[in-house]
Protein backbone atom coordinates (compact mmCIF):
# COMPACT_ATOMS: atom_id res chain seq x y z
CA UNK A 1 0.00 0.00 0.00
CA UNK A 2 1.29 3.53 -0.65
CA UNK A 3 0.75 4.87 2.62
CA UNK A 4 2.37 8.53 1.98
CA UNK A 5 -0.41 8.92 -1.07
CA UNK A 6 -2.91 7.44 1.64
CA UNK A 7 -1.73 9.73 4.25
CA UNK A 8 -1.83 12.78 2.04
CA UNK A 9 -5.20 12.55 0.71
CA UNK A 10 -6.60 11.61 4.12
CA UNK A 11 -4.68 14.79 5.49
CA UNK A 12 -6.22 16.79 2.24
CA UNK A 13 -10.34 15.54 3.08
CA UNK A 14 -9.59 16.46 6.79
CA UNK A 15 -8.51 19.75 6.18
CA UNK A 16 -10.96 20.69 3.59
CA UNK A 17 -13.75 19.22 5.86
CA UNK A 18 -17.00 21.14 6.52
CA UNK A 19 -14.98 24.01 4.65
CA UNK A 20 -17.26 26.27 2.50
CA UNK A 21 -17.00 25.97 -0.99
CA UNK A 22 -15.25 28.27 -3.23
CA UNK A 23 -18.42 28.97 -5.69
CA UNK A 24 -15.99 28.41 -8.90
CA UNK A 25 -18.11 28.45 -11.65
CA UNK A 26 -18.24 25.44 -13.77
CA UNK A 27 -16.98 26.11 -17.18
CA UNK A 28 -19.56 23.78 -19.66
CA UNK A 29 -17.92 20.23 -20.01
CA UNK A 30 -14.70 20.45 -16.76
CA UNK A 31 -16.59 20.70 -13.53
CA UNK A 32 -15.45 23.40 -10.94
CA UNK A 33 -11.67 22.68 -9.69
CA UNK A 34 -10.83 20.54 -12.14
CA UNK A 35 -8.09 20.55 -15.13
CA UNK A 36 -8.04 18.56 -18.45
CA UNK A 37 -5.51 15.71 -18.94
CA UNK A 38 -5.52 13.04 -21.53
CA UNK A 39 -2.58 10.71 -20.51
CA UNK A 40 -5.14 8.81 -18.39
CA UNK A 41 -3.09 9.02 -15.19
CA UNK A 42 -3.14 5.68 -12.44
CA UNK A 43 -4.58 6.22 -8.93
CA UNK A 44 -4.82 3.51 -6.40
CA UNK A 45 -3.52 2.06 -3.26
CA UNK A 46 -0.89 0.93 -5.04
CA UNK A 47 -1.57 -3.00 -4.96
CA UNK A 48 -2.30 -4.36 -8.63
CA UNK A 49 -3.59 -7.80 -7.93
CA UNK A 50 -3.07 -10.36 -11.55
CA UNK A 51 -6.53 -11.82 -11.40
CA UNK A 52 -6.20 -14.21 -14.82
CA UNK A 53 -9.36 -14.36 -16.42
CA UNK A 54 -9.43 -17.82 -16.10
CA UNK A 55 -9.56 -17.64 -12.43
CA UNK A 56 -11.43 -14.25 -12.63
CA UNK A 57 -15.26 -14.04 -10.54
CA UNK A 58 -17.66 -10.82 -10.66
CA UNK A 59 -20.05 -12.27 -7.30
CA UNK A 60 -22.84 -10.50 -7.53
CA UNK A 61 -25.62 -10.80 -4.09
CA UNK A 62 -27.21 -9.37 -1.10
CA UNK A 63 -31.03 -8.17 -1.56
CA UNK A 64 -31.76 -9.69 -5.21
CA UNK A 65 -34.12 -12.35 -6.33
CA UNK A 66 -31.43 -14.03 -8.24
CA UNK A 67 -27.81 -13.79 -6.77
CA UNK A 68 -25.13 -15.08 -9.35
CA UNK A 69 -21.37 -15.76 -9.82
CA UNK A 70 -20.18 -15.23 -12.75
CA UNK A 71 -16.73 -16.20 -14.77
CA UNK A 72 -15.17 -14.70 -17.66
CA UNK A 73 -16.76 -16.77 -20.16
CA UNK A 74 -20.21 -16.23 -18.96
CA UNK A 75 -19.56 -12.22 -18.46
CA UNK A 76 -18.20 -12.44 -21.79
CA UNK A 77 -21.40 -13.51 -23.16
CA UNK A 78 -23.76 -11.28 -21.75
CA UNK A 79 -24.72 -8.15 -23.87
CA UNK A 80 -21.90 -6.10 -24.66
CA UNK A 81 -22.30 -2.59 -23.74
CA UNK A 82 -19.77 0.65 -25.15
CA UNK A 83 -20.53 4.08 -23.77
CA UNK A 84 -18.17 7.19 -23.93
CA UNK A 85 -17.85 9.47 -20.89
CA UNK A 86 -16.03 11.66 -19.27
CA UNK A 87 -13.68 10.61 -16.29
CA UNK A 88 -13.50 13.17 -13.43
CA UNK A 89 -11.06 12.47 -10.42
CA UNK A 90 -11.24 13.92 -6.91
CA UNK A 91 -7.45 15.16 -6.93
CA UNK A 92 -8.61 17.59 -9.86
CA UNK A 93 -7.78 15.52 -13.31
CA UNK A 94 -10.71 15.11 -15.51
CA UNK A 95 -10.36 13.46 -19.05
CA UNK A 96 -12.77 13.88 -21.38
CA UNK A 97 -14.23 10.95 -24.28
CA UNK A 98 -12.60 7.91 -22.66
CA UNK A 99 -14.45 5.10 -24.54
CA UNK A 100 -15.27 1.89 -22.07
CA UNK A 101 -17.28 -1.03 -23.58
CA UNK A 102 -18.71 -3.80 -21.18
CA UNK A 103 -21.66 -4.92 -19.28
CA UNK A 104 -23.72 -2.50 -18.85
CA UNK A 105 -24.62 -2.21 -15.09
CA UNK A 106 -28.49 -2.15 -15.81
CA UNK A 107 -28.06 -5.72 -17.68
CA UNK A 108 -26.42 -7.24 -14.76
CA UNK A 109 -29.51 -5.64 -12.31
CA UNK A 110 -31.86 -7.85 -14.65
CA UNK A 111 -29.80 -10.81 -14.18
CA UNK A 112 -29.91 -10.49 -10.65
CA UNK A 113 -33.57 -9.09 -10.20
CA UNK A 114 -32.89 -6.57 -7.24
CA UNK A 115 -35.76 -7.13 -4.57
CA UNK A 116 -37.89 -3.83 -4.00
CA UNK A 117 -35.94 -3.15 -0.78
CA UNK A 118 -32.21 -2.74 -2.46
CA UNK A 119 -31.48 1.11 -2.40
CA UNK A 120 -27.71 0.68 -2.23
CA UNK A 121 -24.33 -0.74 -3.16
CA UNK A 122 -21.39 -1.85 -2.19
CA UNK A 123 -18.52 -3.16 -4.16
CA UNK A 124 -15.14 -4.55 -3.27
CA UNK A 125 -12.31 -5.19 -5.73
CA UNK A 126 -9.86 -7.68 -5.74
CA UNK A 127 -7.08 -5.42 -3.80
CA UNK A 128 -9.44 -4.97 -0.72
CA UNK A 129 -10.83 -1.64 -2.03
CA UNK A 130 -14.23 -0.90 -0.87
CA UNK A 131 -16.33 2.03 -2.11
CA UNK A 132 -20.27 2.38 -1.79
CA UNK A 133 -23.21 4.00 -4.18
CA UNK A 134 -26.81 4.78 -4.19
CA UNK A 135 -28.65 1.94 -6.12
CA UNK A 136 -30.28 4.68 -8.33
CA UNK A 137 -26.50 6.05 -9.18
CA UNK A 138 -25.90 3.03 -11.32
CA UNK A 139 -29.00 2.88 -13.01
CA UNK A 140 -28.14 5.30 -15.69
CA UNK A 141 -27.25 3.83 -18.56
CA UNK A 142 -24.19 4.96 -19.13
CA UNK A 143 -22.72 2.94 -16.21
CA UNK A 144 -21.08 -0.10 -17.16
CA UNK A 145 -18.37 -2.89 -15.57
CA UNK A 146 -15.73 -2.25 -18.09
CA UNK A 147 -13.06 -4.85 -19.72
CA UNK A 148 -11.70 -2.62 -22.56
CA UNK A 149 -10.63 1.11 -22.98
CA UNK A 150 -10.34 2.72 -26.53
CA UNK A 151 -10.65 -0.33 -28.26
CA UNK A 152 -7.82 -2.20 -26.01
CA UNK A 153 -7.91 -4.56 -23.00
CA UNK A 154 -8.13 -2.54 -19.86
CA UNK A 155 -5.26 -2.62 -18.67
CA UNK A 156 -4.03 -4.03 -15.15
CA UNK A 157 -2.83 -0.66 -13.91
CA UNK A 158 -6.45 0.97 -14.76
CA UNK A 159 -8.20 -1.92 -12.95
CA UNK A 160 -8.12 -5.10 -15.38
CA UNK A 161 -9.82 -7.28 -16.42
CA UNK A 162 -12.67 -5.46 -14.82
CA UNK A 163 -13.45 -2.37 -13.40
CA UNK A 164 -16.50 -0.34 -12.59
CA UNK A 165 -16.89 2.71 -14.86
CA UNK A 166 -19.67 5.33 -13.00
CA UNK A 167 -19.27 8.87 -15.45
CA UNK A 168 -21.30 10.91 -13.24
CA UNK A 169 -19.45 10.61 -9.97
CA UNK A 170 -15.82 11.08 -8.98
CA UNK A 171 -14.06 7.95 -10.76
CA UNK A 172 -13.21 6.65 -6.54
CA UNK A 173 -16.78 5.01 -7.07
CA UNK A 174 -15.70 2.92 -9.85
CA UNK A 175 -13.82 0.04 -8.26
CA UNK A 176 -11.18 -0.98 -10.02
CA UNK A 177 -10.55 -4.76 -10.68
CA UNK A 178 -14.11 -5.92 -9.29
CA UNK A 179 -14.68 -8.69 -7.43
CA UNK A 180 -17.63 -8.53 -5.62
CA UNK A 181 -21.21 -6.57 -6.15
CA UNK A 182 -23.48 -6.60 -3.45
CA UNK A 183 -26.82 -5.10 -3.06
CA UNK A 184 -28.22 -3.76 0.12
CA UNK A 185 -31.27 -1.88 1.96
CA UNK A 186 -28.79 -0.25 4.29
CA UNK A 187 -25.42 2.46 3.54
CA UNK A 188 -22.03 1.35 4.29
CA UNK A 189 -19.27 3.75 3.74
CA UNK A 190 -16.30 2.22 1.55
CA UNK A 191 -12.53 2.79 1.73
CA UNK A 192 -12.48 6.49 0.92
CA UNK A 193 -15.83 7.73 2.47
CA UNK A 194 -14.80 6.68 5.85
CA UNK A 195 -11.87 8.69 5.45
CA UNK A 196 -13.41 11.78 5.13
CA UNK A 197 -14.40 12.28 1.39
CA UNK A 198 -17.89 12.48 0.14
CA UNK A 199 -20.71 9.71 0.12
CA UNK A 200 -22.39 11.41 -2.64
CA UNK A 201 -19.56 12.22 -4.51
CA UNK A 202 -20.77 14.58 -7.46
CA UNK A 203 -18.39 16.82 -9.47
CA UNK A 204 -20.19 19.02 -10.92
CA UNK A 205 -21.36 20.08 -7.47
CA UNK A 206 -17.91 20.21 -6.52
CA UNK A 207 -19.11 17.42 -3.58
CA UNK A 208 -15.13 16.41 -2.79
CA UNK A 209 -15.40 15.90 0.98
CA UNK A 210 -17.68 14.47 3.81
N1 LIG B 1 -9.85 -1.48 -6.57
C1 LIG B 1 -9.59 -0.16 -6.55
N2 LIG B 1 -10.37 0.66 -7.26
C2 LIG B 1 -10.12 1.99 -7.27
C3 LIG B 1 -9.06 2.56 -6.51
C4 LIG B 1 -8.25 1.64 -5.77
O1 LIG B 1 -7.31 2.04 -5.06
N3 LIG B 1 -8.54 0.30 -5.82
N4 LIG B 1 -8.85 3.91 -6.55
C5 LIG B 1 -9.98 4.78 -6.97
C6 LIG B 1 -9.56 6.13 -7.27
S1 LIG B 1 -9.25 7.12 -5.95
C7 LIG B 1 -9.57 6.63 -8.55
S2 LIG B 1 -9.31 8.27 -8.87
C8 LIG B 1 -9.78 5.75 -9.72
C9 LIG B 1 -8.58 5.90 -10.65
O2 LIG B 1 -8.67 5.04 -11.75
P1 LIG B 1 -7.43 4.94 -12.74
O3 LIG B 1 -6.23 4.52 -11.93
O4 LIG B 1 -7.80 3.99 -13.78
O5 LIG B 1 -7.22 6.34 -13.27
O6 LIG B 1 -9.93 4.39 -9.34
C10 LIG B 1 -10.71 4.19 -8.17
N5 LIG B 1 -10.94 2.78 -8.00
MO1 LIG C 1 -9.12 9.32 -6.81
Amino acid sequence: MKEDYLQRKERWAKKMSKKTRLANPSTGRLPPGQHEVSNFPVLDLGVHPEIPVGEWTLKIHGEVEKPVTLDWKHFMALPQFCDISDFHCVTTWSQFDMEFSGVAFFTLADLVKPKPNATHLFFIGYDGYTTNTQLDACMDDDVLIAHTWNGKPLKLEHGGPARMIIPKLYAWKGAKFIREIIFRDYDELGFWEKRGYSNSADPFAEDRFA
